[in-house]
């Protein structure tokens, strides 16, 4: 094979592209590494602004796949500048012999997929043609600079200079006007350098960042002593947590505790000098815009503590976005540099840039000369360096049309039409989320086992699915849709490049969890990927993650605890461990008032407790039954449920107890449910409700009570319900349904669970009885609309579906949330479950709707 026919290219030779070409060559691989610079280094061979460092911890931005490294490389400080790491980039490529395998000052003008031969052509800017098969960017997220989009900016003839593509010489600013636009991180790095030198700064801000300063010096000692004690371990913690660091992940809300106490606790995070610290404080900084500004404040509190002038200080802190939407900056002296005299802050938000001149910039009502401007203005990140390139995959469609309106990919790592393309640290990988090392070496490792495993495997080609790649976009969707990101136009969002579509480019659902979603792919025959080889084709389509990623980390989180399952317990037993649960969760927002009563069962008195709405009353009442199976839980039992449906929409919720089995089995809950209904009809203008507004609710086993109450209602000349609200109902246990086997187990209930619970509550012959299974009645016209909420991973699902079904047959006004990615309790997991919120709006809109 020739030099111009080769299993792969590659394009870029930074860390991807450097490590790429190890493991292929080590593989038996042939391949051509094409990079557009001088030198390898990727964004440390472009970016060599005065101050530029690395924001992680050289003790985890490092390759880990050459353990000699660590034995042969020392690191001089906690935060390498950009020069000591692009001499670790030149050593690493001295030491493995990559420099012969890269041709230097190269760049891909464009790429086309042959589907006849199953190769790709790429067309280089020296000429030359070089046939693949399979195709790997490597180009980096940050490697393309965003073009200046400020009018005039071509007509300045002063020195023009753009961070992220600095002179190789340097830039000596000594006695000069400079402007700097920009306070990323790349502004915030420079800024105190350029002030060093220059005669006068004037900083152009569009946006103040959150900073904390990186206290420099030597790598962490903590992380030294843990690497030293077990190298292996601390990797492999790395690659299993979050951000690609090991840190301790966090327990607490920041709003669990005193601000003072919140304040003290993150000081010794802000103490620390590492970026992740600040963030795994507390954990719903990230999902909680009140949490987060405990540590916005904190960081406020930081930069009016160091500027003297005020009005540059409040000018300098961080207001309309939350704290970590934009990528927060690690500096050195960046606020103290507004205290110097010839330092200026100008706020683009009172004085725009009107334009730029020949000889300065025009901006608010001053004109100001300048000997330099300097362009600190960021990138056309995730995506510019990949539809830089003219792609063209199969049927001739360009990946720069398929990405008009956002990176549709499976897996960050490939897309549909584009066979043997892969994207290393792709939009949709956990990339500049991350510890960029580590997720490097994973995309890298995963690539080239791929190749292996095809070779191995007969096959020429491997393309994803369309089923997979949307399962993929709507998983990541799901993921950014639970934080606060979106809130924020950040180059996350795509939202600092004109026409660039708005989505969260990086997946977000942490390094661990991306790389176990990785390796299952694999070890499921490549599960949503298309496999070609001669006369052979594998496809095992599907789905690799529909669970919401929340529910999926409280699914996850009890599966470790390695509780025995509650049906091995006694009812007594199983009752203390549901109360013992409870009692640690969030409680809920709070209601106008809140009342214990006791009311008048079927078969002896049954507490209560109401729920009344700030709001004036009198209010619609809904009378709410528990879940627990018929065997726990009581009236207060789902309390931050109550609490929330009470004030979302705005009636009384009277929660009731009803007896449970085994003491007191079928018919007693149902018996119960319905004589509470009559007493709360009866009673509810001196309960505070609006007579005759009174509609019915419930959850699992109260979902049960609920329906047969309505029915029985219904049945029994009364009382009139104005709706009924079933949350995950339980509808029929005279038969099994395909739900309850295909979601049998690990979703918190189980099919065995459920079936100890009806063993507990009714005997098989009474099953079939519609009091105990409502979608049995013969007859469900006639009764109230109805919203009915079923979960995607519940065992009772299809047996709800089949309920709205039937009530819809039988023409009652349904409307019906199939909630995806739930599990059977996700929904009602207040204050814990960021996805649960649109479910339970939904429902609260139900329940208002009944009395609209
Ligand atoms: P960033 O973080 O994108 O910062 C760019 C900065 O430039 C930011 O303050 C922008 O304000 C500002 N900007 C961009 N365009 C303009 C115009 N037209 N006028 C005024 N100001 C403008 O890039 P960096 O290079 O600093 O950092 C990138 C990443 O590299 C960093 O996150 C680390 O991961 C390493 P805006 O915020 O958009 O209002």
């Amino acid at each position: 094979m020739s030099k111009s026919d080769v299993d792969v290219v590659v394009v870029g030779a930074g860390f991807s592209g450097m490590y790429l070409q190890k493991r292929l060559r080590d593989a038996g691989f042939s391949y051509r590494v094409l990079e557009a610079g001088g030198d390898v280094g990727g964004t440390w061979y472009w970016n060599r602004y005065p101050g530029a460092r690395c924001d992680i911890s050289t003790t985890d931005y490092q390759y880990t796949w050459d353990p000699e490294l660590h034995e042969q490389w020392s690191w001089s400080e906690k935060h390498a500048a950009q020069p000591e790491i692009l001499r670790y980039a030149q050593f690493v490529a001295n030491k493995h012999d990559l420099y012969s395998g890269i041709d230097f000052d190269v760049r891909v003008n464009d790429a086309h997929w042959n589907d006849d031969t199953k190769r790709w052509s790429i067309h280089t800017s020296t000429g030359e043609t070089i046939v693949c098969r399979h195709y790997v960017m490597a180009t980096g997220c940050l490697s393309v600079p965003k073009e200046p989009d400020i009018p005039g900016a071509d007509r300045f003839r002063g020195g023009v200079y753009v961070t992220g593509r600095w002179p190789h010489e340097g830039v000596d600013f000594t006695g000069m006007k400079v402007a700097v636009i920009g306070t990323g991180s790349s502004g915030i790095q420079s800024i105190p350098h350029i002030a060093d030198q220059a005669n006068e700064v004037v900083v152009f801000q569009r946006t103040p960042n959150y900073s904390i300063p990186a206290f420099n010096g030597p790598p962490p000692q903590y992380r030294v002593d843990r690497l030293k004690a077990d190298r292996a371990a601390y990797h492999a913690e790395a690659r299993q947590s979050t951000s690609g660091v090991p840190v301790n992940l966090p327990t607490m809300s920041a709003l669990s505790v005193p601000r003072e106490t919140a304040h003290e606790m993150l000081e010794k995070a802000w103490q620390k000098g590492e970026l992740l610290e600040l963030g795994t404080v507390f954990n719903d900084v990230g999902i909680n815009r009140a949490a987060n500004d405990v540590v916005a404040e904190f960081l406020r509190e930081k930069v009016r503590a160091v500027v003297k002038d005020p009005a540059t200080a409040e000018l300098l802190s961080p207001r309309k976005h939350p704290y970590g939407t934009k990528r927060p900056c690690m500096d050195t002296n960046y606020f103290e540099t507004f205290n110097l005299a010839h330092v200026r802050l100008v706020d683009l938000n009172s004085s725009p840039i009107r334009t730029i001149t020949e000889t300065g910039i025009d901006f608010g009502d001053e004109s100001h000369d300048f000997d330099a401007i300097v362009y600190a203005t960021g990138f056309d990140a995730m995506t510019g360096a990949i539809v830089g390139v003219d792609i063209t995959g199969k049927d001739g469609v360009t990946l720069k049309k398929k990405w008009e309106h956002g990176p549709q990919n499976y897996l960050g790592l490939t897309t549909v039409g584009f066979p043997n393309l892969f994207m290393i640290t792709g939009p949709g990988s956990p990339s500049v989320l991350s510890n960029m090392m580590v997720s490097i070496e994973q995309h890298v490792d995963w690539i080239t086992d791929t190749l292996v495993d095809m070779r191995d495997g007969g096959f020429d080609t491997i393309e994803p699915t369309p089923l997979a790649e949307e399962a993929w976009r709507r998983h990541c969707t799901d993921c950014a849709d639970i934080t606060l990101f979106q809130e924020t136009d950040s180059w996350y969002m795509g939202a600092n490049v004109p026409g660039k579509p708005r989505v969260l480019f990086p997946y977000i659902g942490g390094v661990g969890r991306y790389r176990r979603i990785c390796d299952e792919v694999r070890a499921r025959d490549y599960l949503g990927f298309v496999l070609e080889g001669a006369g052979k084709r594998q496809v095992n389509d599907g789905p690799v993650r529909e669970i919401q990623p929340d529910v999926e980390m409280v699914v996850d989180m009890m599966a470790s605890l390695g509780l025995p399952p509650i049906e091995s317990m006694s009812p007594t037993d199983a009752r203390a461990f549901s109360e013992a649960s409870s009692a640690m969760r969030p409680r809920g927002p709070e209601v106008g008032e809140i009342v214990d009563g006791v009311l008048p069962g079927a078969g002896g008195d049954l507490n209560y407790r109401l729920y009344r709405p700030a709001s004036p009353g009198p209010h619609p009442v809904v009378v709410y039954f528990h879940g627990g199976g018929w065997v726990f839980g009581s009236h207060v039992s789902d309390d931050p449920l109550c609490r929330a449906l009470c004030s979302l929409a705005d009636v009384v919720i009277v929660s009731v107890d009803y007896r449970h089995a085994p003491e007191s089995r079928f018919p007693a809950a149902a018996d119960d449910g319905y004589a509470a209904l009559t007493w709360v009809a009866d009673n509810i203008a001196a309960l505070g409700g609006a007579p005759g507004q009174l509609a019915v609710a419930g959850w699992s086993a109260g979902g049960n009570v609920a329906a047969v109450a309505a029915q029985t209602a219904r049945d029994s000349g009364g009382p009139t319900l104005r709706g009924q609200l079933l949350l995950t109902p339980v509808t029929d246990g005279s038969r099994q349904h395909r739900s309850h086997d295909e979601n049998a187990s690990g979703y918190v209930l189980t099919k065995s669970l459920m079936e100890w619970f009806w063993n507990h509550y009714a005997d098989p012959a009474d099953r079939t009885n519609p009091k105990a299974s409502p979608l049995l009645a013969a007859d469900l016209s006639g009764l109230p609309p109805t919203m009915i909420v079923t979960c995607q991973f519940d065992p009772l699902r299809d047996e709800g579906d089949a309920y709205a079904e039937a009530l819809a047959a039988a023409g009652v006004p349904v409307r019906h949330l199939r909630a995806r990615g739930h599990v059977h309790t996700s929904i009602t997991m207040v204050d814990m479950l960021p996805s649960g919120v649109g479910p339970r709006r939904q429902m609260a809109e139900a329940l208002a709707g009944f009395f609209a």
